[in-house]
């Protein structure tokens, strides 16, 4: 059974699709398409098409799934073709997210009509790719080049009503989208000759005119185009929509696409597509299992993370008692969350109404009490275990039945926290990431007693919030941060042994992290977890501490930094290295940028496969959704587990024990890795 029927009403032909979730175009949808338009070429009585979709969305794009396998004739550069050359009017009718080939479908249309409510966008940059279905020729043509330019390289999409004011929408529908799409249809089915947006150019002028224009945007984008491939290519298959004829265009947009589709990079992005939907899956979660109902929240502490926790619910409509000891921290956290919002709202991205809205769901109080009726409660104290576990005791004695207990540690033992109450069941682990109304990984973590139903109520609420949520078992630092810990310890011993913070951080940074390990500590704050002990000096760090050199809060940490807080290499850290070098009798040579990659990420993925082996994580994909959504690591290489199947594991475990003995003591081989690498085996495919 096609996913594409046809249907006459009148003299206009309603070709609708349904083909669950998405409307993905897949190969049925191509060929009912193609089918659909030789029908209505086919029949005198037809004067007009509609093209339709049933569920949620018009179509959402190609389908992703197919990527990768034999692409089956009708490809869909010739079904929007086809499309275009219908001898009747064809109009889009467009509601949920017209994305990607859909957008193209839409292109190809004669004539395009949208529920307010629907979105229009090319986000195949975010797959390591570019609409190659005409869309980098035929979106400019219709749209304008610079604003092309800014929906093919962010993947944005825009809505409808600002769609119709550029004139990519001919038409806003309010009320039934296939009774008004068929009214509309009716009046332009006699108008001739038929728009075809490949053939409109009035709208490429601004290339024309101004061939700057794609310098300009290339060097206002460098920044967050490093690195990623695909977007300068979306660039230039748009530049050739400037100068080419749209049938010489399209060869440029084809040669582009496949370039694309055949390197690792759209691999990886399309890897993370799906990865990061898995993510959100509790492997033998009983089907029967059911989340628990989260009217109010309550958060203990309005720091920087209880007030960004807070904003989190805030934003979402969820009503949010926040508990502070003293009065003035609590008016500094709520000013705080006010702040923020009206920062956002500054920017044109929330408004005045929507800012109040929020603060007015906050509940902010002293009394530890006010807590009893909320049906969530997060700690978000100072990270001590005793702080935490007395904070759980006292809740145990007032929260109500069935309140789900979450503590927002970033490495502590959610067992241990848990015992301190009668509910260990109901207990969890919700860790944000700093700045938490922004960051949007969160790690679920569950502890061994905490119930199924818990934590699919956790992992349902992250999605509402916006956050991207991972499944963690216990162990200290969870998935993320554990895996930063041996990163550390080999980025502290390169330091003694040669290599400078400065170098360390650039091949991180080339590497396509946002920042290294020493630029993120001095971002962080050096004294994070330090012992604050000014006379116990074991290491650089302490020393640093001890000085007052907690990091760019500071003026100075790893690195000096002047009043914009611009950072430049630290000649008293120069000094302070060479000092523990001399004391721990070490011999500076130098260090390759190699030997860094080795040293600092080969081990993080070794720290990565025992984290899968005991069962932390749940899947590989999880780690490398942890690793891009919460550290920045470079969506076009996949994660780390990717990245390592792509630089193949037997090279992973060989560079390791090259430097087996640089390592040190504590180090150990994961026997996954190992294993896997021997077999010639991946993490993940
Ligand atoms: N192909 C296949 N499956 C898809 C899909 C797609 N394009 N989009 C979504 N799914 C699946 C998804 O894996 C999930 O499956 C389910 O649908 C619900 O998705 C030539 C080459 C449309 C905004 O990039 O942005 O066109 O987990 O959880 O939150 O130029 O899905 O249930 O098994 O995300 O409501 C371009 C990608 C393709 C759009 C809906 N299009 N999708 O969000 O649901 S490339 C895209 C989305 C292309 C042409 C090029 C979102 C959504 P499961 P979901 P959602």
């Amino acid at each position: 059974m096609s996913p594409i029927s046809t249907r006459r009403h009148g003299e206009v032909l309603i070709v609708t699709s349904n083909n669950p979730p998405v409307n993905a175009l897949g190969h049925a949808v191509r060929e009912g398409l193609v089918r659909a338009m030789d029908e209505a070429d086919g029949d005198d009585a037809v004067k007009a098409v509609v093209i339709i979709c049933e569920g949620n969305t018009f179509f959402a794009g190609a389908d992703i799934t197919e990527f990768g396998k034999p692409m089956q004739m009708p490809m869909l550069p010739m079904v929007v073709d086809r499309i275009e050359s219908c001898t009747k009017p064809v109009v889009a009718a467009i509601h949920g997210t017209a994305f990607g080939g859909g957008l193209e479908v839409a292109l190809a249309s004669h004539y395009r009509v949208a529920v307010p409510s629907a979105k229009l966008g090319v986000p195949e940059v975010k797959l390591g790719l570019l609409p190659g279905a005409g869309g980098t020729q035929r979106l400019p043509r219709i749209a304008g080049v610079q604003k092309a330019l800014e929906m093919a390289t962010s993947g944005n999409p825009i809505g409808a009503k600002e769609a119709y004011e550029i004139g990519l929408v001919d038409r806003l529908i309010e009320g039934d989208l296939e009774q008004h799409a068929v009214a509309y249809a009716a009046e332009v089915m006699d108008t001739r000759p038929l728009p075809k947006s490949s053939e409109r150019d009035d709208k490429l002028h601004e290339a024309r005119d101004n061939p700057a224009i794609f310098d300009e945007f290339r060097k206002a984008n460098a920044r967050k185009f490093r690195g990623f491939e695909a977007p300068e290519s979306n660039i230039r298959a748009i530049e050739a929509a400037g100068r080419l004829p749209y049938s010489q265009g399209v060869m440029e947009e084809r040669r582009l696409f496949m370039e694309l589709m055949s390197g690792t990079q759209a691999r990886a992005q399309q890897y993370f597509f799906f990865a990061e939907r898995k993510a959100s899956k509790i492997e033998g979660l009983a089907e029967d299992t059911r989340p628990r109902d989260i009217r109010r929240v309550g958060v203990i502490g309005a720091g920087t993370m209880g007030g960004g926790i807070s904003m989190n619910f805030l934003s979402a409509g969820i009503p949010v008692t926040i508990v502070e000891m003293a009065e003035e921290a609590l008016d500094r956290g709520t000013g705080t969350m006010r702040k923020n919002y009206e920062a956002t709202a500054a920017k044109g991205r929330m408004t005045a109404a929507q800012v109040e809205q929020a603060m007015g769901l906050l509940r902010p109080t002293l009394d530890f009490g006010a807590l009893a009726d909320c049906d969530l409660i997060i700690e978000a104290v100072f990270e001590n275990m005793d702080v935490k576990k007395d904070v759980f005791g006292r809740l145990d004695k007032i929260a109500k039945p069935g309140a789900i207990l979450a503590s927002n540690t970033s490495y502590l033992n959610i067992d241990e926290i848990a015992a301190a109450t009668s509910r260990p069941e109901d207990v969890l682990g919700l860790h944000f990431f700093s700045p938490a109304n922004v960051m949007k990984l969160l790690e679920v973590v569950r502890g061994a007693k905490t119930a199924p139903d818990v934590l699919l109520t956790a992992m349902q609420l992250a999605k509402k919030i916006r956050k991207v949520a991972v499944v963690a078992g216990v162990c200290f630092g969870f998935i993320g941060n554990r895996m930063l810990i041996p990163r550390q310890t080999q980025a502290n011993k390169l330091l003694l042994e040669g290599a400078t913070p400065e170098q360390i951080d650039r091949v991180h940074v080339e590497f396509g992290m946002p920042m290294g390990p020493f630029q993120m500590a001095d971002l962080a704050g050096v004294d994070i977890g330090w012992h604050r002990d000014p006379n116990r000096i074991e290491n650089i760090r302490d020393k640093l501490c001890a000085m007052g050199r907690w990091g760019q809060k500071k003026g100075a940490g790893f690195y000096d930094y002047d009043e914009k807080r611009r950072p430049s290499p630290s000649p008293v850290v120069a000094e302070l290295i060479d000092e523990f070098r001399a004391r721990a009798g070490v011999q500076s040579r130098e260090v390759t940028d190699q030997e860094i990659v080795e040293r600092t990420l080969y081990t993080m993925v070794n720290e990565a496969a025992k984290i899968l082996e005991e069962g932390v994580a749940q899947r590989a994909s999880d780690i490398d959704v942890v690793w891009v959504y919460g550290y920045g690591w470079p969506v076009y290489r996949g994660g780390p587990m990717f990245w390592a199947d792509t630089e193949g594991l037997p090279e992973i475990l060989g560079g390791l024990q090259r430097q087996q003995e640089r390592l040190g003591p504590d180090f150990s081989l994961s026997d996954l890795l190992v294993r896997k690498a021997e077999a010639g085996e991946k993490f993940t495919r």
